[in-house]
Parts: structure tokens; sequence; C-alpha cells
């Protein structure tokens, strides 16, 4: 099922307040960064999947943080909502247009400054990808964390908005533990610079952590200052067939015991078999051979491959090292696009306490059984992390049931309804039995206090009302 996003606001650039406002953003940024030609606009206002469309009545394209102060005091003038956009691989409807807001794109922050060899960091424009990014830092013999299989269109904004997280988490954390500062324009076009990265500082709350995971809601992220970690060129991967989940979640405690552990996936079955038939290669173990898949990467200056294959002695699993650990990575990171293919699922990130896991599994399955018997379930994602990615595909009427039950299950086992997507447009009804009605009071007070006009990004996030 795809989903419009987006109430009856008139989206016709022609249309006043529009067609005024229009004119003041080409007056700011120039008229070849203010697109309103609707093919133009087309690609900003649907998803990568194709699972989110929207409407804005133009799309414009600042360059420096002082147009875009200027672009949201024009907005805030003219009463029209902004919604800020990266790269636009999100999975949640966050940065889709909706109910006639103005579409600000983030793709001309694509300055990357030197590497800071000494303090390991760099500062990176929103609109860099993680890709240029790895480049960039790998240029200097070091490397940027996070990982995922959207890096090269995905961007430092985006990933800081959701607090992305992807495949090194076990190793490196979440975006959150390698933004060390930002700048940022606040609704009202004041610009905070804090870009030092200093590694130690007690000065209040720490206003760039804030920022990360609020999926544009409090203020448009222009630039990061980001960690860098060693550059690891030695790697060798491992698949790892189990006879089941709970046999999976058995083998973490073994695995972080391996000194360059960096990534600690799970593919089940279906996803295997899904990625590989997407990719025409023979699935290095055949799928219906076991009842789950741990795709494990270890990354260290020293070749790593003793380390991984004396784990294997006591393993179903095989070693892939090189052209193998590539083609492993290629499976995996073509999951999505694999799935996308065949369909818009019901996709959900959800997370419980990892031990929990198989318990999640066995009632999104019970589920299905009885409202979507046909239905196909794909589930992968980060095993390290209890974060798996349920899609379901052709679940037709009951995709609202399914989602229900699947982000119940999750908060009922303790764990959360979004791991690393964010909530966007598709989940803001949840967050209140998430979080409890006390902490949504903060996160709304604290939105209050920085946007009072919901010029940013409204609906995605906090719940309506
Ligand atoms: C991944 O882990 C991404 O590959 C996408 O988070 C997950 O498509 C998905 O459900
Ligand atoms: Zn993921």
């Amino acid at each position: 099922m795809t989903t419009t996003v987006g109430g009856a606001t008139p989206a016709d650039p022609a249309a006043a307040p529009v067609a005024g406002l229009v004119a003041s953003l080409r007056a700011i940024v120039g008229d070849a960064h203010v697109l309103v030609d609707a093919d133009m606009r087309a690609t900003y206002e649907t998803d990568w999947l194709g699972q989110w469309h929207g409407t804005t009545p133009c799309v414009v394209r600042p360059g420096t943080a002082e147009q875009v102060a200027a672009v949201l005091q024009a907005c805030a003038a003219a009463g029209i909502a902004v919604v800020p956009q990266g790269g636009n691989t999100g999975l949640v409807g966050g940065s889709v247009p909706r109910g006639g807001a103005v579409l600000l794109s983030l793709q001309r922050f694509t300055e990357l400054g030197p590497v800071d060899t000494l303090a390991m960091q760099v500062t990176a424009g929103a609109g860099v990808t993680i890709e240029q990014l790895q480049q960039h830092a790998r240029a200097a013999d070091l490397d940027f964390a996070v990982d995922w299989g959207a890096r090269a269109s995905a961007t430092v904004g985006g990933a800081v908005n959701t607090n992305a997280g992807g495949s090194r988490v076990v190793r490196f954390g979440t975006m959150r533990a390698q933004v060390a500062g930002v700048q940022a324009v606040l609704a009202d076009g004041s610009v905070i610079t804090q870009l030092h990265g200093l590694p130690k500082e007690t000065a209040g709350p720490h206003l760039p952590s804030l920022l990360v995971g609020s999926e544009g809601t409090l203020a448009v992220v222009t630039a990061a200052r980001l960690r860098l970690v060693p550059w690891f060129r030695s790697s060798a991967a491992a698949l790892i067939a189990c006879d089941s989940l709970v046999d999976a979640v058995a083998l973490l405690p073994q695995l972080r015991h391996l000194p360059s552990l960096d990534a600690v996936e799970l593919l089940m079955p279906e996803a295997l078999a899904l990625a590989c038939a997407h990719l025409a290669v023979r699935p290095p173990i055949e799928p219906a051979s076991a009842g789950a898949f741990v795709m494990v990467d270890c990354a260290a200056h020293l070749d790593p491959t003793d380390e991984l294959a004396e784990l294997l002695q006591l393993q179903r699993g095989v070693l892939a090292v090189g052209a193998q650990r590539d083609l492993l990575y290629r499976i995996r990171d073509h999951v999505t696009i694999a799935i996308g293919a065949r369909g818009v699922p019901l996709k959900l990130d959800v997370a419980v306490p990892v031990q929990h896991l198989d318990r999640l599994l066995r009632a999104v399955r019970q589920g299905l059984r009885t409202q979507a018997p046909a239905a196909e379930l794909i589930v992968f994602g980060h095993l390290a992390e209890g974060n798996v990615h349920v899609n379901i595909l052709g679940a037709g009427d009951a995709e609202p049931r399914m989602r229900d039950l699947v982000l119940t299950a999750a908060i009922d086992l303790g764990g959360t309804i979004s791991a690393e997507h964010g909530i966007g447009v598709a989940k803001a009804d949840w967050l209140e039995r998430l979080k409890g009605p006390a902490a949504v009071a903060a996160l709304r007070a604290i939105k209050q206090a920085l946007d009072p006009g919901n010029l940013l990004n409204p609906g995605v996030l906090y719940p309506p009302g």
C-alpha cells in the first residue's frame, strides 16, 4: 500500500499566498533554486521506494545557513510550513511534503571540511552523502562509523535527524555517538553554530544532541561536526546458519568476545532467498537449510580472518573474505530493494531486548496466520541491538491491524516502535503509547519553545493535538 500524506491545502504555485512566497524565495536563493514545475518537483514529492507521496507548491534549495534562515522567515510570514529533505531515503514519510508545505532541500550543502586528524573529526554539510563522507575520511586514513545500504544517497542531515543506526552500531553506536556539534537554523531564523567539537564541555545541555533524532521538527540542520574512527583496512565476514532465531541470539555472547567485531546482522531465510533471487546470485548457504542466518563482520588493522575461522570451527557457516565478503554485503544491502521490487510492503522498524526477539516474531507470525494468511513476511535487521525490520507484503486490508499488532508487541516486550528509521508521519500516533504522557508533554514543550508556529515539519514525530 502506498500512502499519500497531507491535507487539502492547495499546492498550486499560482495560488495566493503561494505566488507571493515563490517570488520571495526566488529573491533569496535565485530562480534556478526554486522549482515549481510538476516534473521538477516530482522526485522530491515521492520517497525513494515509492512508499510515500505528497505535493508541494515549490522546492527551494538554499545554499547557505543564512539563506535557510531567510527562507524560514519568508515561509513563516506567508503562513506556509516547511518540510526539510536530505537524500529522500527515509522510510516513514518524514521528509515527504504534506499539506501544501514548501519542500526545503538540503542538497546544496555539500561542503566537506578538512579532516582534523588530531581531533579525529570532520565538519560536513547536511547534503553530503554518507558514502562521500566515508571516502573523504578514508583519504585521511580514518573512517565514518555509521553505515547502511542507502549510503550513496542518504545524507548527513538526514542521518542526524533520524539518529541513523545501520550495521556498525554494535561497535560504534548510532549517529548520536558521532555528532560532536551542529550548525542549525531555528524556526525564527536564528542560526546556532556549535561546530568546535570539543570532546569535553559541560556548559549546560548539549543542543546538538537535542537535534539528533528530532526529524526536522526543531531546526534545520545545515552542517554537523562528526567524530571519525580508525579505518580498518582488513575485513572478514562469515555467514552462520543457525537452527533457529533462539540459537542465533545465543551466539551473541561469543561474538562479543571477538576483538574486531564490527557488525552482527540477522537475515531470516526468506530475506536471504529474496535478495539472492533479486541479484540473481547463488545463496552462500541454501536458505531453507536454516532457521536464521547471522552475518558477522570483523574489521581490524591486521587480518581478522583467523578470529572468524576459529569461530566457524564450532558453527555451520561460510567464511567470506575479499570478493566473497563484498558479495555478502551486496546481498545484505539489497534486501530492501528486493522487497521493493515485489511491491510496497508494510515496513516496521522495531527493537526489543534481544532475549525477546523470538517472542516478538512468534507474535507476528501468529498474527499473520489469523489476519493475513496469504501475506509474505520478510524479516532481517541488526541482531546485536534486537532490531528487526518486519516487512509484510500483500497484507491488504489487514495492514492496519498488523501494524497495531507488531508495534503493540514491541512495546509490550519492553522495546521500541522505531529503532533507526524514525517516527515520521507513519507512527506519530504511537509516540505517546511508547513514551508515556509525561515524556510527550516534555517533548511538546520543547517543540513549542523552539517552533511556536509549528513551521517545521508539522505532522511528523509529535502526535497531532
Ligand atoms: C536496513 O537495515 C535498513 O537495511 C532498511 O534499515 C530496512 O527496508 C527495511 O526495512
Ligand atoms: Zn536497518
